[in-house]
């Protein structure tokens, strides 16, 4: 019957879509080392850290088993272009009700934190404007274990000094929703119900959340479904 005390959000597909702009980074390098790299193969990179996503366009190309070294600078390569059109970003490209969200939960004392895998999240917040927004902050500079391992939530639960039971996970991805359940916390799918079957919860975007309903369901004891 958890009562939920704190919401700890993703970045990526949850409070922006910074997911068009990971594709077009890792399309260039595919197009670079002569394969094509589909919106289909992107998917699997969803959620992923940066080295996995490597491996993962790697394997699709063929390219498996390059040294360390090369995958490093490849790697680097693809951020560059990333964080050079992350310079595009405004209080805009927000995602349509993210920001009322956290501005809606922090006014009903349940506290907020961002439990991303990007090395960029600091930037990403920045340009949205939404770090104010946010309690605490972990990200893929403070942990270093990439989803399904619940590292990411863990720190931001400690972080905000509640135990996993009181916190909410909002995820857009699989590896996210299962992060959120190895930790003990609930996860609510944001997204395509039938793309997050794991999920306790669903919403298509945060613009549909009605926070009321979302708290009496948990406090329900309609947590884990699984
Ligand atoms: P970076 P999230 C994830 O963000 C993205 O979904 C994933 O595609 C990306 O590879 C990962 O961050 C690492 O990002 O290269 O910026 O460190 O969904 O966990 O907020
Ligand atoms: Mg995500």
């Amino acid at each position: 019957m958890p009562i939920i005390r704190a919401a700890l959000f993703d970045l990526d597909g949850v409070l922006v879509d910074t997911a068009k702009y990971h594709y077009l980074a890792w399309k260039r390098l595919a197009d670079e080392l002569g394969f094509t790299f589909s919106p289909e193969h992107n998917e699997r990179l969803k959620g992923v850290s940066r080295m996995r996503s490597l491996e993962i366009l790697l394997e699709v190309g063929n390219l498996g088993g390059l040294p360390a070294d090369e995958r490093e600078t490849l790697a680097a390569k693809k951020n560059a272009w990333y964080v050079q059109m992350l310079g595009t970003l405004t209080q805009a490209d927000v995602l349509p009700g993210a920001r009322e969200t956290l501005q809606s939960l922090r006014a009903r004392g349940i506290r907020t934190a961002l439990g991303s895998a990007s090395k960029n999240a600091p930037l990403i917040l920045e340009k949205l404007g939404i770090a104010p927004l946010l309690d605490a902050i972990v990200d893929g500079n403070s942990a270093h274990r990439a989803k399904p391992d619940p590292q990411v939530f863990t720190l931001g639960a400690q972080a905000l000094g509640l135990p996993a039971a009181a916190c909410a996970v909002f995820e857009d991805a699989v590896a996210g929703i299962e992060a959120a359940h190895r930790g003990g916390m609930v996860a609510v799918g944001v997204g395509a119900a039938e793309k997050l079957p794991q999920a306790d919860y669903h919403v298509p975007g945060l613009y549909a959340l009605d926070i009321d309903a979302m708290l009496a369901h948990f406090a329900a004891g309609e947590g884990r479904t699984q």
